[in-house]
């Protein structure tokens, strides 16, 4: 399944978290058929990838052992491609796992660890010639969000980027499939986050597709005062500047609002009504 398009016009990965405890949807997809039902809703309303994850990575998270991860991610990743013609991601830092979703017709590893976790991660996705999102965390879940600082948070994470780009080539990653992610809300202050998406411009620098993630998260919420269940409103204008700014995929849970939001920015930033393959953007998305 190709991943049409890729950093060439905004696509919105849908979140499918199969866990019982992530920080918005845990525990409402949890069996295989409200997953895949999920899936469905989220492709019907414009999803371009799916994400399927199996652990909470939300701050103070404690780890999943592996063969219940696996339990939890494979037989979706199945059900999904046995029935929707979408590209699957899989959100884990796990090489195991990454495989075994791979095997299951995955095309996409998203590992919140920038592939430092799993030794072999690496070689998986180069094994595979998987995509892979690297995204940038400070620490890990459990104590990220323990006094984070940085002198200049986009240097930082770019100077991350720089080295795992190298690292990955070094290790037979071809780097066209790679995208990076500078991580809202892993190891980050309300302002930090800000500047990152605020810094998209300068990560583009660095040639590859760059990944957003700032569904409903607690700077949103910090920002607006707003509950998580209150915060759709901030995630599309978190979505549509950093789209404006070249980001060119966006995670997140509400897909049809995303994708009308983001299809949006997109025409402003380019000034037309068209993408830069010559079809319509306008009125892609359903309703
Ligand atoms: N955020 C979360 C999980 N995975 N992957 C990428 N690439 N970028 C992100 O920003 C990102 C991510 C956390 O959000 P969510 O999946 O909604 O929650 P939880 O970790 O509690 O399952």
């Amino acid at each position: 399944m190709p991943l049409d398009g890729l950093g060439k016009v905004p696509l919105v990965m849908g979140i499918l978290n199969v866990t019982p405890d992530s920080f918005s949807d845990g525990g409402r997809y949890t069996r295989v058929s409200a997953a895949l039902e999920r899936a469905r809703e989220m492709v019907e309303e414009g999803a371009d990838i799916i994400d399927v994850g199996g652990e909470s990575t939300r701050p103070g998270a404690q780890p999943v052992p592996l063969e219940e991860e696996l339990r939890r991610v494979v037989p979706v990743v199945e059900a999904i491609r046995a029935e929707l013609d979408v590209p699957i991601s899989v959100d884990t830092y796990k090489s195991e796992v990454a495989r075994a979703a791979l095997d299951a017709g995955a095309v996409m590893v998203n590992d919140i660890s920038g592939l430092r976790f799993s030794p072999d991660m690496a070689d998986v996705v180069a094994e595979y010639q998987a995509h892979v999102v690297v995204m940038h965390m400070k620490g890990t879940p459990r104590d990220m969000q323990k006094n984070p600082y940085y002198d200049d948070v986009v240097e930082e994470v770019k100077g991350f980027f720089s080295e795992r780009l190298e690292f990955l080539q070094s290790m037979g990653v071809d780097l066209e499939r790679v995208l990076l992610d500078p991580g809202i809300g892993f190891g980050k202050r309300v302002e930090d986050n800000l500047a990152l998406i605020r810094g998209i411009p300068r990560f583009l620098d660095l040639d590859r597709p760059v990944l957003i993630g700032p569904s409903r998260k607690s700077f949103i919420g910090d920002i607006l005062g707003l509950p998580v269940e209150e915060r759709l409103e901030g995630t599309l204008a978190a979505v549509s500047v950093a789209v404006f700014l070249g980001a060119t995929v966006v995670r997140v849970h509400d897909v049809l609002a995303a994708r009308r939001a983001v299809d949006m920015a997109w025409a402003l930033k380019m000034g037309s009504r068209f993408n830069v393959q010559g079809s319509a953007l306008v009125g892609r998305a359903k309703g």
